[in-house]
This record gives structure tokens, C-alpha cells and sequence, in this order.
């Protein structure tokens, strides 16, 4: 095993015969990791030679650079290996999600025809036109090669970058990708040979000595500078966040975030959240319904602040939470402007008034303290509701009821004789057999027999 692994880590130079080296994690010289290629230092990464498998002809080298850039140029110089045969660079504007192809190189014109297509191999009529180039495949220098890659240069756009959308947009770039295809080959035509002579294909790598990047950050305006100590972040301005200042900063979002203009800082404006919250996020409905006031105290902009404290809620975190209420004694934006309502006993909902506190009833219940029914109710602490007796009104209409009259504070109905209950419904004591409602009679010697013949008979009769 471990000789097989010492085998499979051999390279040897290109130009260099049969000079052999072995990699090795473990030693900080004989270590080429991905790392090394954005050292700045001479120290080299390399792939694993073909003699481990023809499938590394195929590597990707991926780069992120964290936020987007306009990229100018891409400079990589190459260690011990000759530069690649045909590769693409490719970009990514979205951090690495998808791709697309930057500038295509292969050693032949008829190459970037075959692998790439046709159009990449016209003159530049577009700003966004990737190109394929043939001078950086050669074999020579067959170590310390260099590949500059200009994105702006050559293109019509160039010369007025700034006003230049399309240019301007194909610079982007978050990630930038170099998809290897296939190492130079100087025996390419005896790769099958060379296939059986593993010392050959130990030759055949990638190797990167150092890559830089020359561009500037995608500020969208809202800064001067980069700030260069802080690798490049937009030194963001405005009110405005994120690496690119793409975004209003927390607390900002009184209106949408928007790019600055050559006429218009477009500054993003605080919410106005009276020091209860910390941020708040953009509703076009709440502007649209003109529900959010700013900052200037006016009703524009769609700002709704985010977890308000201190016992406030609101757009504006304006009001008091339910059972507190509005201090008297405390301005908006003090953190003491929610005091808890006093009011414990069942005959109120548990809110109350705000900068008095008094507490509000329940339905049924009125007065200072909740302690009277409400207008309409009746019998403390019950209070139920009063039949609502206007003319007419009275809900008397079975067969124990008397003339449909009722009594005009309770609507207790008035009954026939044998009947009772608030709408006569029920027989009195001494009375059987709702809704018929007989008088028991009470015999000398009853027995339980006969008194059950006497109701039926009577049923009987009265039917
Ligand atoms: C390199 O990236 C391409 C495009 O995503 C992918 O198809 C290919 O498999 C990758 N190659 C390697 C060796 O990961
Ligand atoms: C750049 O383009 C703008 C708008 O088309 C134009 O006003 C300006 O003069 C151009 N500048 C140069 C240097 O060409
Ligand atoms: C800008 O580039 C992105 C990504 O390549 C593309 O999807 C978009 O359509 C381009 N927009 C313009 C205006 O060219
Ligand atoms: C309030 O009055 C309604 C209608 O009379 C009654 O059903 C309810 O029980 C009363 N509520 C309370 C809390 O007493
Ligand atoms: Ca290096």
C-alpha cells in the first residue's frame, strides 16, 4: 500500500529529463497545495501527473473572492509545467451557484473551433464576447509561463468603462473558475505509448505558482474607496451594507435600497421605530396604506420595525402591548413609556386606558373598577342580559304564557296558571306534564298506581 502511494505521488519535471521528485504533505517543501497558488510567495501548487490516471487532465481550479469585483485582468504564472492546452476561465456572478465562460485558450485556432465553437474565435464586436486565445498554449516556456487574461482591454467598451453596462456587467465576477481540460503534451501523438512508459506521463501536470488579480470593488456607488486592509470590502457610505453595499444597513429600510446615481446618493433613510427596535424591514403594502411614519414624522416610506421592546408593538413600535399602557409621564422613545395594566379581577379583559390605566371591562361590566353591570345587564356579579323589551318585543309565545305581555325590566313573561319560568316554559310546582301542565291531584290513600292512572286518564281527557 504504501509503496503503491509512493509510486503514485512521483512527478518529474518537464524539462528536466528523468529529475524526479516525490510529494509529500508531511515536508512544507515537497507539499504543493491549492493553497500555494495565491501565496504570493514561490512556492507552487501541482496537480496529480497523469500516471495517477488520465482523468486528471481534468481540474478545476476554483477561486472566491469573497464579493463581487469588476475583474481587469487574471495573471497566472505557471511553476514546473508548461502552461495548459486547452482550458477555459470561467466566472460566477452569484457565488459559485452557475458558471459561464470568461475566455477560452487552445493551442490552434482550428482547436477553438472544434471545442468551443466558431464565434469564439471572431473579432470583438461585443463587450461581453468571450474569445478564444491561442498564444498561451504553447509548450514553451516549459516552466515559469505566464498567462496575463485582460477582460477589458481589445473590447469596444473599454475606453468608457464607466459607461459601458455591458462591459461593466462581464467584469463581474464573485468566483472565478479555471476549467483545465487537458495538459501540453509534448509526445501527445504518442500518448498510447506513453500510456505503457508511466515515467512519461509523470510529466504531464498543472502547476501553478502564483495567480493575481487586478480589479475594483462593485460598490453600486455607495462607497469611495476599498478599503484595503479589510480584503477590499466596499468602504460602505449611505446608510448602505454587505460587500457590495447591496443592501441598507439594519434599521435603514424606510424605502428600498437602490444604487447611487451620478444625480442621486440614494441614501437609505432610518425607520423611525421611537428607540424601541433595532431594525426593520421594507413593505410596499405598508406604504402603499401610508402606515409608516418616518423619521421626519411623515407618513411616506414602508418601514416596519422588527421585534420592538420595551413592551411596544405598532409599525413604529407606537403603542403599548395588551395589558400595558402608555406611560403619562415618559416620552415615546423612553423604555419606560409601557406600564403594566392593574387589572387582575374577572370583570375586565385585562387591558386598560392608556396614560390613565383604567382598566377595561368586560362586555357585561361597567364602572371604575368593573364592579356595576353594563348598561343592559343584570344581577352583579352575573349580569346577564336584560330582555330587550320595546313595544311588542316580548319573546312570549308558547302555550304557558298568559297575553304575550311581559315584564318591561326583565321580560319575564306573565303565565298562565299552573306555568312559570322567564318565558313560561316550564310547569309550576304541583303542575305535570309540560306543556299540559295538570295539577296533581292528591288522593286520601294514593297509591302509586292509581295516581299513574289518573294522569293518563286525565291526558286522555284533556286531549
Ligand atoms: C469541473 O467543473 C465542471 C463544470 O461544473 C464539471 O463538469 C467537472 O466535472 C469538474 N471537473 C472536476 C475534475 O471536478
Ligand atoms: C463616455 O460615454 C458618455 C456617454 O455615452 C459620453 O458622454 C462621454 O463623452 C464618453 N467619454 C469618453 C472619454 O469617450
Ligand atoms: C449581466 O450579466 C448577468 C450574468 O452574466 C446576465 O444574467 C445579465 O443578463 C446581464 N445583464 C445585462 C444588462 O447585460
Ligand atoms: C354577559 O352576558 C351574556 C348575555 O346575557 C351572558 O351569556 C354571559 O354569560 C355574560 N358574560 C359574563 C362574563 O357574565
Ligand atoms: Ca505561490
Amino acid at each position: 500500500m504504501w509503496l503503491k502511494e509512493l509510486y503514485l505521488l512521483v512527478f518529474c519535471a518537464f524539462h528536466q529529463g528523468q529529475y524526479c521528485d516525490i510529494c509529500s504533505s508531511a515536508n512544507s517543501n515537497k507539499a504543493h497545495p491549492i493553497t500555494n497558488a495565491i501565496d504570493g510567495t514561490e512556492r507552487w501548487w501541482q496537480s496529480p501527473p497523469l500516471s495517477r490516471g488520465l482523468e486528471f487532465n481534468q481540474v478545476n481550479v476554483t477561486l472566491d473572492l469573497g464579493q463581487l469585483f469588476h475583474v481587469a485582468y487574471v495573471l497566472i504564472k505557471f511553476a514546473n509545467s508548461p502552461r495548459p492546452d486547452l482550458w477555459v476561465l470561467e466566472r460566477s456572478t452569484d457565488f459559485g451557484l452557475t458558471y459561464e465562460p470568461w475566455q477560452y485558450f487552445a493551442s490552434s485556432k482550428r482547436d477553438c473551433i472544434e471545442k468551443f465553437g466558431q464565434h469564439t474565435v471572431d473579432r470583438i464586436t461585443r463587450d461581453d464576447h468571450a474569445i478564444c486565445t491561442t498564444e498561451y498554449s504553447r509548450i514553451v516556456p516549459l516552466e515559469n509561463g505566464e498567462i496575463v487574461v485582460s477582460l477589458v482591454n481589445g473590447r469596444p467598451g473599454a475606453m468608457n468603462f464607466s459607461y459601458s453596462p455591458l462591459l461593466r456587467n462581464f467584469t463581474k465576477a464573485t468566483n472565478i473558475r479555471l476549467r483545465f481540460l487537458q495538459t501540453n503534451t509534448l509526445l501527445g501523438h504518442l500518448m498510447g505509448k506513453a500510456l505503457r512508459d508511466p515515467t512519461v506521463t509523470r510529466r504531464y501536470y498543472y502547476s501553478i505558482k502564483d495567480i493575481s488579480i487586478g480589479g475594483r470593488c462593485v460598490c453600486h456607488g455607495h462607497a469611495d474607496v476599498c478599503d484595503s486592509e479589510n480584503m477590499l470590502q466596499c468602504d460602505c457610505q449611505h446608510n448602505t451594507c454587505g460587500g457590495s453595499c447591496d443592501h441598507c444597513c439594519p434599521g435603514y429600510n424606510q424605502f428600498p435600497w437602490k444604487p447611487a446615481t451620478a444625480d442621486s446618493a440614494n441614501e437609505c433613510q432610518p425607520c423611525n421605530c421611537n428607540g424601541h427596535a433595532y431594525d426593520c424591514y421594507y413593505d410596499p403594502e405598508v406604504d402603499r396604506h401610508k402606515a409608516s411614519r418616518s423619521r421626519e414624522d411623515k407618513f411616506e416610506g414602508g418601514g416596519v420595525c422588527i421585534d420592538c421592546q420595551h413592551h411596544t408593538t405598532g409599525i413604529n413600535c407606537e403603542r403599548c402591548i395588551p395589558g400595558y399602557y402608555r406611560s403619562p409621564d415618559h416620552p415615546i422613545d423612553s423604555p419606560y413609556i409601557c406600564y403594566r395594566c392593574n387589572c387582575e379581577s374577572d370583570f375586565t379583559d385585562g387591558t386598560c386606558e392608556d396614560l390613565t390605566g383604567r382598566c377595561y371591562c368586560k362586555p357585561n361590566y361597567t364602572g371604575e373598577h368593573c364592579d356595576a353591570c353594563a348598561e343592559g345587564y343584570l344581577n352583579f356579579p352575573h349580569c346577564y342580559r336584560k330582555w330587550r323589551v320595546t313595544s311588542g318585543t316580548c319573546q312570549c309565545s308558547g302555550p304557558g304564557q298568559y297575553d304575550g305581555s311581559c315584564d318591561s325590566e326583565t321580560g319575564q313573561c306573565l303565565c298562565r296558571t299552573g306555568f312559570q319560568g322567564h318565558l313560561c316554559d316550564q310547569c309550576a310546582p304541583g303542575y305535570f306534564n309540560y306543556p299540559l301542565c295538570q295539577r296533581e291531584f292528591t288522593l286520601p290513600h294514593r297509591s302509586p298506581a292509581v295516581t299513574w292512572c289518573l294522569s293518563l286518564c286525565l291526558f286522555c281527557v284533556s286531549f
